[in-house]
């Protein structure tokens, strides 16, 4: 079997590889000639354990190779992403284009997948554009929608372990669907239709946003009442049927943080709770920044000079490089930006370097500082005292 996917990025890399690795002969198509060269090169462009091997080996054996355009095959995957316009709505022009490109290769008993997160329609949308220009194959081909579901970090095996929900726009598509899929996923195949499919990855990253906020809320009320979060949310889950999750500095990435506004641009009426959820957890960022500023002012007036501060981390979560729309760098550049004066060392383990800020290593930042706040909970900050005359922010738990 042959079969194209349309992206090569933190999602549609992995996947062709494991399925180029199940025997299935891939092209990965990508705009981007850069990631196109380095994967024909057997090397992968995004920070992924054990990616990297399993590239060489498959570009070697032939499974896989790159490309700027799609090719004829069996199967047409689109995983490109789906980022939201300043207004919060969807834009599903990269999904649009990647259907355009393949539309004129699709022939009779073609399978086509959309993996991307969507709005709820948007497989519709695609069957439509896809039988304008090609109506001649009207119930000759396969169009399914399903969600990928992995963790960055632990992608190779949850690609393969996870659940996979696979909702065809008809039984058959649903079929076929799962008989690609079952050629590399050993977690179970839930069938259903392509919008419950659709709705089905809104829901578990609105759920978790949602579920987040609850946490982040908590942390709000318990810093007013005197009460430390983290015993209290570990207290309340020896209850039998209460899982609090853990408040932050904000929520990041480019999954949680985003995939609510799909279902709040789309029905915002009834979406009240996903909203307001959104709005605590960008709202947690804001009030950690002017926590940081006031414990900052505090410092200088009982001193009589202004603090050295020790911003730890900047990446969306802890043990991750990934910095995009992470919270933590919107607290860096928002404390930075309100005192042009103060001395203030920027810590980042997981990077090398970063093109803004000059990084200081955890250690030395640690040592230097008067005020130490913990953005991101890295491993390695752990390690650090925290019997110290130090005032110390921990909004990550680091400490719990
Ligand atoms: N966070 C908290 N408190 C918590 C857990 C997370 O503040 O208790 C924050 C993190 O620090 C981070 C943000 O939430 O800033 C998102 O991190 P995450 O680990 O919750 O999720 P992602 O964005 O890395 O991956 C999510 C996953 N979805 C769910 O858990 C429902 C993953 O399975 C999806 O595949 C991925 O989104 C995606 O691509 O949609």
């Amino acid at each position: 079997m042959n079969a194209c996917f349309m992206g090569l990025g933190y999602i549609g890399l992995p996947t062709a590889i494991i399925a180029a690795k199940n025997g299935i002969k891939i092209t990965g198509v990508d705009i981007n000639q850069k990631v196109v060269d380095m994967t024909n090169q057997g090397k992968i462009h995004i920070v992924e354990p054990g990616l990297q091997a399993l590239c060489e080996e498959v570009v070697k054996s032939g499974m896989l190779k790159a490309s700027t355009t799609p090719v004829i095959s069996d199967a047409y995957f689109i995983v490109v992403p789906t980022p939201f316009k300043g207004n919060h709505e969807p834009d599903i022009s990269y999904v649009q284009a990647a259907t355009e490109a393949v539309i004129p290769f699709l022939k009779e008993g073609d399978l086509y997948v959309i993996e991307s997160t969507s709005p709820v329609g948007t497989t519709d949308k695609m069957q439509e554009l896809i039988f304008a220009k090609r109506p001649e194959l009207k119930g000759k081909i396969f169009i399914a929608y399903c969600p990928e579901r992995v963790l960055p970090g632990n992608v190779i095996y949850e690609l393969v372990h996870n659940d996979r929900v696979i909702g065809g726009i008809n039984p058959e598509s649903t079929e076929k669907a799962m008989g690609f899929y079952g050629q590399f996923v050993q977690g179970k195949l839930h069938k259903t239709n392509a919008k419950t499919a659709e709705m089905c990855k809104l829901t578990e990253n609105s759920s978790r946003d949602v579920q987040i906020a609850f946490a982040n809320e908590l942390s709000l009320i318990c810093d007013k009442a005197g009460i430390n979060v983290w015993e209290l949310i570990e207290l309340a889950n020896k209850h039998p049927r209460v899982k609090i999750l853990w408040p932050g500095c904000g929520v990041g990435g480019h999954c949680i943080a985003v995939d609510p506004y799909f279902l709040t641009a789309d029905f915002p009426v009834e979406s009240q709770l996903i909203a307001k959820a959104r709005e605590i957890n960008n709202y947690k960022s804001f009030w950690c920044a002017e926590k940081i500023q006031n414990e900052m002012l505090k410092f200088e007036l009982k001193n009589g000079r202004k603090p050295v501060v020790a911003m730890m981390g900047l990446a969306f979560k802890p043990n991750i490089d990934d910095l995009r729309e992470s919270p933590a760098k919107h607290i860096v550049a928002k404390v930075m930006e309100s005192c042009n004066n103060a001395d203030i060392l920027v810590v980042e383990p997981n990077v090398p370097e970063h093109k803004v800020y000059k990084l200081t290593p955890y250690q030395e930042a640690f040592d230097k500082a008067d005020i130490v706040v913990y953005l991101v909970a890295h491993d390695p900050f752990k390690t650090l005292p925290h019997d110290t005359n130090k005032v110390l922010l921990d909004f990550c738990g680091i400490f719990k």
